[in-house]
């Protein structure tokens, strides 16, 4: 009987990366996820440009398996005017991707932040560095940095108490930093802000609110499952990070039951999932390796991270095998899916700690060398146990 593992990837930010193809290749990884990133959101992305990026991956002696991220322009989220343009690149966008023999692209549908944390060199008790997403720092960030206008409302008095406190701890440069790690966005996102221009993006989605952020998420998956479909493409959509509402915006990727409502109103198997088990894992209102059962069939593309989360809604990223992510558990669950499939899923050790010699360099928050290499070595011994045993 033949034996499918997951195929071992990890994300490449093409050329300027710090981490480069050979050091991906020596980490036992046999493909990349990567993106075009210097192309402005929104546009289409050109057969040639998509060509020239699966050249070099080649030459490397790696394959180009996942496009983590086309992202996905404001306008559709919030469907304001000539949003149908938008639509028609998207569109355009996976059509040529399939040309060039890529077949599963990663997208997210958060409004204006991607992925937040507010701390991106949070002390491990081994001198590794870790992202650290606290609540009262996002609260104190929102009421005394950003100023929105009734802010006030979205947070009990404990909380407000709680972000008071925390404000007044920190110096000038320590609000400086917060402010830039809130709204300069992380590597991977799209976009960057001046404080004027963040209040605006959020501004854009007055009067949106989950259900009619859900309905533009239905309208988009209608417009691009077909193509995908024609092209024969796994559109996987990546869950909210963290999986709550933030910042008054509100959040329809977060849980079960928002995958669900997706499923249910565009059926495709086409219309996928990346299975982030750091963005689920957050609520422990996710069960997730009974998520992987339920959504077996839609999984094509795996990030496997863990979070320790505490009692205030902090969390902060914790080695792969521990935390509050039950990996073992969710691994045999994706060892099941694939035989019952027949397939092999991309996966990749969805960040790092910043540790070794990684703590004298200038990395990617989350995406240095070393710690996503630990975190590749600790799954894939994790993988191979579990398939030795049940198969
Ligand atoms: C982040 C994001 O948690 C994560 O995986 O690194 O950049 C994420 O890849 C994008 O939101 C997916 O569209
Ligand atoms: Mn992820």
């Amino acid at each position: 009987m033949e034996l499918y593992s997951m195929i071992q990837t990890m994300r490449w930010y093409g050329p300027n990366d710090p981490v480069s193809l050979s050091d991906i290749a020596q980490a036992g990884c046999t493909g990349v996820v990567s993106a075009l990133h210097h192309i402005p959101n929104g546009e289409v992305w050109s057969i040639a440009q998509i060509q020239e990026r699966k050249k070099i991956i080649e030459a490397a002696g790696l394959t180009w398996d996942v496009v983590e991220s086309v992202p996905v322009h404001e306008s559709i989220k919030t469907q304001a005017a000539g949003f149908q343009e938008y639509i028609f690149n998207y569109q355009e966008s996976i059509k040529n991707l399939s040309v060039c023999g890529i077949h599963t692209i990663t997208y997210n549908f958060m409004p204006v932040m991607d992925w937040t944390r507010t701390n991106l060199a949070y002390p491990m008790k081994d001198g590794s560095l870790a992202l650290l997403y606290e609540r009262a720092a996002v609260v104190a960030f929102d009421l005394f940095i950003l100023k929105r206008k009734n802010a006030a409302n979205d947070y009990s008095s404990v909380e407000i108490d709680r972000a008071t406190a925390r404000f007044n701890s920190m110096n000038d440069e320590e609000k400086l930093l917060l402010k830039q790690n809130m709204i300069k966005g992380l590597p991977g996102s799209e976009e960057s802000f001046t404080i004027e221009q963040f209040q605006e993006a959020l501004d854009k989605y007055d009067g949106i609110d989950a259900n009619q952020l859900r309905n533009h998420l239905i309208y988009f998956l209608e417009q691009i499952i077909p193509i995908a479909d024609a092209s024969n493409v796994k559109m996987v959509i990546h869950p909210d990070d963290p999986p709550y509402p933030l910042l008054g915006l509100p959040r329809v990727v977060s849980t079960a039951a928002d995958i669900e409502a997706l499923i249910k109103a565009v059926p495709s198997t086409n219309n996928g999932l990346c299975f982030c088990t750091g963005s689920f894992g957050v609520r422990p209102d996710n069960d997730l390796p009974s998520m992987v059962r339920q959504f077996a069939e839609r999984i094509n593309f795996l990030h496997l991270r863990s979070t320790k989360r505490n009692a205030h809604g902090d969390f902060y990223e914790d080695n792969h095998l521990e935390g509050d992510v039950d990996m073992y558990s969710v691994v045999k669950s994706v060892v099941e899916i694939m035989q019952k499939r027949k397939i092999a899923i991309p996966m990749r050790p969805d960040h790092g700690h910043q540790m070794l010699d990684d703590l004298k360099k200038k990395t990617n928050p989350g995406y240095s060398a070393i710690g996503r290499l630990r975190g590749l070595a600790e799954l894939r011994g994790l993988e191979m146990g579990i398939s030795k045993t049940l198969f």
